[in-house]
């Protein structure tokens, strides 16, 4: 069986929707997270920690609302600025600065404990430890991660652009009340309607596109 480790209802729902309800269960567990400036590491590492923990194959999910008037505020950090500030806050910061233009990023990670069919190359840069090589993978879509401890990880990434607005709309999760694409917040969508072009919508394309293969 296939999990979806999160603690986010809201991201189980739309991973549902998109995969269907045979394909993926809900794993509720709070697997550590690391710091880092960008999406990718943080769900690399916790791929590897929550396949530790469920013992079976393992999708976690990073995403991230990355404002570019306010140089990437609040991107990882987006959980603690809502948990903290809270969404109407961030918004009214965005709006305040005149910073309406924001990419919603999500980088899901995929691990089984079995390595992939690696090419030469993708084993190569996976040697490179930095931030830099994982950020390139992860936006290249479908590479492999291979570091010390061995147990590889593929990413999938997906990105939306659009703008801050005031909130509006009842659906959805998180900051889908503030985010606004082609004048639609994600709040006023359905499931299908966001995940036809979100950024998660986008990460589960991809990875259900290469798990069919897998
Ligand atoms: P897990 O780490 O347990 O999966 P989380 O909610 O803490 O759940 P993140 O660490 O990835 O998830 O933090 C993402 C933040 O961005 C969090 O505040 C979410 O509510 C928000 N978020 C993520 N995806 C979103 C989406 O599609 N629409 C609106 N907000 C979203
Ligand atoms: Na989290």
């Amino acid at each position: 069986m296939l999990h979806y480790v999160t603690t986010n209802p809201g991201k189980v729902r739309e991973a549902r929707e998109y995969l269907g309800d045979d394909a993926v269960t809900a794993f509720d567990y709070d697997y550590p997270e690391i710091q880092s400036e960008t999406l990718a590491p943080i769900a690399v590492d916790g791929a590897r920690a929550a396949f530790d923990h469920v013992g079976e194959p393992v999708i976690v999910d990073d995403a991230g609302l990355f404002i570019d008037g306010l140089d990437g505020f609040p991107g990882p950090y987006s959980a603690f600025a809502e948990d903290t500030l809270g969404i109407e806050r961030v918004g009214r910061l965005a709006l305040d600065a005149g910073a309406s233009r924001a990419t919603f990023r999500c980088v899901i990670a995929y691990c089984d404990g079995e390595p992939f069919s690696a090419t030469p190359d993708s084993v190569d840069r996976g040697r490179r430890g930095d931030d830099l090589a994982v950020e390139e993978r992860a936006t290249a879509a479908t590479d492999d991660t291979v570091d010390a401890t061995g147990v590889p990880v593929k990413l999938f990434e997906g990105a939306i652009p659009g703008r801050i607005v005031e909130p509006r709309g009842t659906g959805g999760f998180g900051y889908d009340p503030i985010f606004e694409h082609d004048g639609t917040t994600f709040a006023e969508m359905s499931i299908d309607e966001k995940n036809a072009i979100s950024h998660r919508g986008r990460a589960l394309a991809k990875f259900a596109e290469w798990f069919a293969e897998r």
